[in-house]
C-alpha cells in the first residue's frame, strides 16, 4: 500500500515516522526553537537523515491554553518553511492546520498531508481536499476545543465513540469527493480524554485499521506518558517508544514523534517481529 501526495510517495507496509516540527514560540515540548526558516531546514535534514518519512509543520499550538494564532500570523510562519522543506527534502511534507486558507496555501506550496486536528471540520476545509486530488488528509478526533478539551472529557464507550466520528468524517470526505485512499484517521490522544481513555484507546487502536488507508498515532512526549512515569516532557522518551511500538503492533503506520532516531530505531524492531512467522 502506498500514499501519495504532492508527488512524493509513502510505502505503508511498514510502520513509519512523522517527524514534528513546530514553527511556533509556543510549542509544549520543543520550547519554540524552530522559529525561521534557517532554524527549521537544518533540523529537518537531520530528521530526514535519522528516519523520518514524513515531516509534520506546525505553526499554531494544540496546547491546551495556548494562544489562538491569526491567519495571517500562521501563513507568515509556515509557508516559507513548506515551501523550503518541500523543495529540498525528498520526503512528503505535512502541514498540522485546521484553516482552509492555509491549506490550500501550503498545498500550493508543496505540501501533501494535511493533518487536521478537526478533521475538515471548519468551513471550507472539505472543499480544499476536494479540489487537491493529489494530496492527503489525517483526520483526528478532538472533543471540543484545545482551550477547554480536558475539562471532564466523557465517553460511554470511548473506542465505539470515536471510531464513529472518524466514520462519519469519512462519509463527509466521501461525499465530497475525498476517496478512503487518500485519507488517514487518528483516535488523537491526549485531545479531550483522560489517561483512561488514552490506554483504552491504545489498548484497541487495532479496531481503527480498517477505517481508512492508515491510522497515526501521536503519542510522543504526551501528559498520558508524564502521568504513567511521573516524568517532566525532557524524560518521556522511553515510555514515548514504548507507546510508539504499541500502536504500530496493532497496525498503526505512522508514528507522529518529536524523537525520530530512537523511534524509527523502536519501530524497525517492531517491524521485524511483525514480518516474522
Ligand atoms: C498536531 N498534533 C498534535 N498531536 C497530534 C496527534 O496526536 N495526532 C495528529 N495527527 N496531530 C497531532
Amino acid at each position: 500500500m502506498r500514499l501519495n501526495g504532492a508527488g512524493k510517495s509513502l510505502d505503508l507496509t511498514r510502520p513509519c515516522v512523522m517527524g514534528v516540527l513546530n514553527i511556533t514560540p509556543d510549542s509544549f515540548s520543543d520550547g519554540g526553537r524552530y522559529l525561521q526558516v534557517a532554524d527549521a531546514l537544518p533540523r529537518a535534514e537531520a530528521m530526514v537523515t535519522e528516519g523520518a518519512a514524513i515531516i509534520d509543520i506546525g505553526g499554531e499550538s494544540t496546547r491546551p491554553g495556548a494562544p489562538l494564532v491569526s491567519l495571517q500570523e500562521e501563513l507568515d510562519r509556515v509557508l516559507p518553511v513548506v515551501e523550503r522543506l518541500a523543495r529540498d527534502l525528498p520526503i512528503l511534507i505535512s502541514i498540522d492546520t485546521s484553516k482552509p486558507e492555509v491549506m490550500r496555501e501550503a498545498l500550493k506550496a508543496g505540501a501533501g498531508l494535511i493533518n487536521d486536528v478537526r478533521a475538515l471540520r471548519l468551513p471550507g476545509a472539505l472543499e480544499v481536499l476536494a479540489a487537491n486530488r493529489d494530496a492527503v488528509v489525517c483526520l483526528m478526533h478532538m472533543r471540543g476545543e484545545p482551550g477547554t478539551m480536558q475539562q471532564e472529557p466523557r465517553y460511554t464507550d470511548v473506542v465505539t465513540e470515536i471510531r464513529a466520528f472518524l466514520s462519519e468524517r469519512i462519509q463527509a470526505c466521501e461525499m465530497a469527493g475525498i476517496g478512503r485512499e487518500r485519507i488517514l484517521v487518528d483516535p488523537g490522544f491526549g485531545f479531550g480524554k483522560t489517561l483512561a481513555h488514552n490506554l483504552s484507546l491504545l489498548r484497541h487502536l487495532n479496531r481503527f485499521v480498517d477505517l481508512a488507508a492508515g491510522v497515526i498515532a501521536g503519542l510522543s512526549r504526551k501528559s498520558m506518558i508524564g502521568a504513567l512515569l511521573d516524568a517532566p516532557v525532557g524524560e518521556r522518551v522511553s515510555g514515548s517508544l514504548a507507546a510508539a511500538v504499541l500502536a504500530a503492533w496493532q497496525g498503526a503506520r505512522i508514528i507522529r514523534s518529536h524523537d525520530v532516531r530512537e523511534t524509527v530505531q523502536a519501530l524497525r524492531v517492531c517491524a521485524a517481529a511483525l514480518a516474522a512467522d
